[in-house]
């Protein structure tokens, strides 16, 4: 049997009578045992049309032992017996079922797979976390191998630090100023300049002093509308692992150490990921779409993280621009 947590949200028709209606249906289907159920909640929509009503959100814990992509065909028959519209994506809903977590599953095949788990939004959204919470405090998140109370703790800080985080030429500079403006954030850019075919450890320094720079000294108010930067210090080391030979790696890895913390961790990563189409066409591109992939999985390997990774991770599909900063915006504004 797998452990699982399904999200609920509705903000279209009887919101309370579909919810408790699908979560009903959900405990009847053969292969399903319901473990427990949240109280649902009012919340502010995020992301999508402008004036779509509020959501009531809740979360439900099964036991099944359907497989990941049958439970989530099997979610969809629900929500589709509760007549749901699918033609505006973020659009109006009588009912929403997402498949947060199933045991510690990992399954990530790119933007537009038909099944992402974890849920690749919900590690900023206070609407998912606060009833899976209510039920499942210390269920575990896999990628980040927290617990769910300690992922909600950490969107709950006084001022978050988000970074915006993406290989050159994925937005990350534009994608940041957007969400520090929307969120009335206070913005902070770095020089992020990789020296990737130089052996000499002075020119990393140099690129380490560019990027830690406007952050040394930096007050770090109780403002709730927090920080966001454009650019994450543990880049360079990850680029560093790839370019640079042992010895000049390890004296780099003690003054990146030493730089890292002098400064305020990230809570939040915002990660812009390329597809594979959009690298290849880039000069470049083959080193950048590997140099991708290992920002990514450091990032999403705390443990292993020499710059401690931001906890919170959140995948933005960057090929798109504008996109990209709706999505950007949406994943920080979840947190409030
Ligand atoms: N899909 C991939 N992985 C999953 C998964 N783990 N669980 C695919 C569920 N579906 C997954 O979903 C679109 C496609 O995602 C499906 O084809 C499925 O195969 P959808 O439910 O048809 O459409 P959607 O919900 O509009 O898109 P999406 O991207 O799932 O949106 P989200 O992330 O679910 O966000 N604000 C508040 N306050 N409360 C909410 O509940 N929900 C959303 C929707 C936005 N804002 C909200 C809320
Ligand atoms: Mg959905």
């Amino acid at each position: 049997m797998a452990r699982c947590l399904i999200g609920c949200g509705s903000n279209q028709g009887a919101r309370r009578e579909q919810l408790d209606r699908a979560i009903e249906l959900l405990g009847t289907m053969p292969g399903i045992r319901l473990e427990a159920v949240s109280r649902h909640r009012e919340t502010r929509p995020i992301g999508g049309p402008p004036d779509q009503a509020p959501f009531l959100n809740g979360a439900c814990l099964i036991d099944t032992d359907l497989a990941p992509h049958d439970l989530l065909g099997l979610l969809a028959a629900v929500e589709n017996t509760l007549h749901r519209d699918r033609s505006e994506r973020w659009g109006p809903r009588t009912v929403d079922l997402d498949l947060l977590l199933y045991d510690d599953t990992v399954i990530d095949d790119g933007d537009g797979a038909p099944l992402t788990v974890p849920h690749p939004r919900m590690t900023t959204r206070r609407f998912v976390l606060e009833p899976a919470v209510e039920i499942a405090p210390d269920l575990r998140h896999p990628l980040s191998g927290l617990t769910l109370r300690d992922l909600l703790d950490n969107i709950s800080r006084p001022h978050l630090h988000v970074a915006v985080v993406g290989v050159a030429g994925a937005g990350a500079p534009a994608v940041a100023e957007a969400v520090a403006d929307a969120t009335l954030a206070r913005h902070l850019h770095a020089e992020m300049t990789i020296p990737w075919e130089i052996a000499d450890v002075a020119a990393w320094e140099a690129a380490l002093a560019a990027a830690a720079g406007p952050q040394v000294d930096l007050e770090w108010p109780p403002d709730p509308h927090g920080t966001v930067s454009d650019h994450w210090l543990g880049e360079l080391i990850v680029a560093a692992e790839e370019a640079l030979a042992p010895e000049a790696l390890r004296r780099f890895a003690a003054l990146h150490e030493a730089a890292t913390a002098a400064v305020m961790p990230a809570h939040v990563a915002v990660f812009l990921r390329l597809s594979p189409g959009a690298l290849a066409g880039r000069p470049d591109g083959a080193r950048l779409a590997r140099h991708q992939d290992r920002l990514l999985a450091r990032l999403r390997c705390r443990a292993r993280a020499a710059a401690v990774a931001p906890p919170s991770v959140v995948v933005v599909a960057a090929d798109d621009p504008s996109r990209a900063v709706d999505e950007a915006i949406a994943a920080v504004e979840a947190t409030a």
